[in-house]
């Protein structure tokens, strides 16, 4: 029970189980390791895929040649694990030529050489088969509005967008891109800072019907906002392309905590969205081991990602089928079959006869809603107590 299969299509990138533990204040605590490793340990833990960014996989500064080796090794251990890469992305973060933005920055030289890497970046993932395109836009934004690039910045981004939609059909990669939004860090304000600023945006392109959004737990959960929420309108709006599942405390630095270490009910009912509603995409986890971790620790810190989501995938089913919760809420969804029926769909009548309707506001008013007691009956389930 609880061992991952490679049907529940778990994922990591490979800079999250390679990450080696830098941050702003201290080096690395741990040995870099190689991407063909990575797919060799990440098999024997039962994860279905391998995701990546460009330098990732091909370090910036590798020869044509070197280039070719690495390809030919990481898919021999693709090949030999039967692992997969569902999803591709960029790096356009680290190099310091994007210390302005990447696609935003106000150098038209800078948008145009963010556009050339993330075309070759794309040719990269289409090579290993990748389907999804992510685009997380660490450095699209400010610290200080002094350039007073905000407006245009839309416009910019808007543009790459455009154009790298139009490289993606005539191409033939059949991707779909993601937008993944965070508010902050590594910039001060990162523009399109929520899921719900994303699918607005999304809404402007040209292929809006090409482009949806990849939530990150805890890019909402930094910031205070709920989680669940944002992912409910992601699957809503049909544009839940790719998901980040980790974990993070509310109101700190980017922590990317293992998912499920700190949040166990927006945990749980981020996987009872996903399963519920049907989602088919990777469960992709995009976090990384504590730096007091070495390599014995970060994969725990794997092997946990993927045990605590099918725990609470299985506490979702035991929450689906508990009597008394499934009764409690019935009693929450009041039903009223004729208030429905006129207001599903407006029509002149319809409207007439709503406004004809009464009320029994009193009875209504008076009536608790019943949620402490379908509150505590879920902390039980996730206690483990019934
Ligand atoms: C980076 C970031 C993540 C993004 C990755 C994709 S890179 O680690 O913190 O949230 O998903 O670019
Ligand atoms: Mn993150
Ligand atoms: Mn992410």
């Amino acid at each position: 029970q609880y061992q991952p299969k490679p049907e529940h299509k778990f994922t990591f990138g490979l800079w999250t189980v390679g990450n080696p533990g830098a941050d702003p204040f201290g080096s690395a605590v741990r040995e870099a390791i190689s991407a063909p490793y990575i797919v060799e340990k990440l098999g024997e833990l039962g994860a279905w895929g391998v995701n990546f960014h460009d330098n990732d996989l091909i370090p910036a500064e590798a020869t044509p040649e070197q280039a070719k080796q690495i390809k030919k090794d990481f898919q021999a251990a693709l090949d030999a694990t039967g692992l997969v890469v569902p999803m591709a992305t960029t790096n356009l973060f680290k190099d310091p030529i994007f210390r302005d933005g990447a696609f935003t920055s106000a150098d038209a030289r800078v948008r145009a050489y963010a556009i050339q890497k993330t075309m070759k970046a794309m040719d990269l993932g289409a090579e290993f088969g990748a389907k999804t395109y992510v685009f997380w836009g660490g450095r699209e934004g400010t610290e200080v509005d002094a350039g007073s690039r905000t407006l245009d910045a839309m416009g910019w981004f808007r543009e790459a967008l455009n154009f790298l939609a139009e490289y993606n059909i005539s191409q033939g990669y059949g991707y779909k891109f993601a937008l993944e939004p965070k508010p902050n860090e590594p910039r001060g304000d990162i523009f399109l800072p929520t899921v719900g600023a994303a699918l607005g945006f999304i809404a402007t392109l040209d292929h809006p019907e090409m482009v949806g959004v990849n939530p990150e737990f805890a890019h909402d959960t930094m910031a205070g906002l709920s989680f669940p929420h944002a992912l409910a309108q992601a699957i809503d709006a049909k544009k839940l392309f790719h998901v980040d599942l980790n974990d993070q405390k509310m109101g700190r630095f980017d922590q990317d905590l293992r998912f499920g270490s700190e949040n166990y009910k927006s945990a749980f009912y981020t996987v009872k969205l996903l399963e519920d509603s049907g989602y088919q995409g990777p469960r992709h986890f995009d976090a990384h081991a504590l730096r007091t971790e070495d390599y014995d620790g970060v994969w725990e810190f794997a092997k946990g990602c993927m045990r605590t989501y099918l725990i609470l995938k299985d506490k979702v089913e035991q929450y689906n089928a508990d009597p008394e919760i499934q009764a409690a809420l019935a009693e929450y969804y009041v039903k009223d079959e004729a208030l429905s029926g006129l207001t599903s769909k407006f029509s002149p009548e319809n409207a007439q006869q709503l406004k004809d309707t009464s009320f029994d506001l009193e009875g209504i008013r008076s009536k608790g809603r019943g949620l402490e007691k379908i509150d505590q009956l879920t902390a039980e389930v996730l206690l483990g107590v019934r």
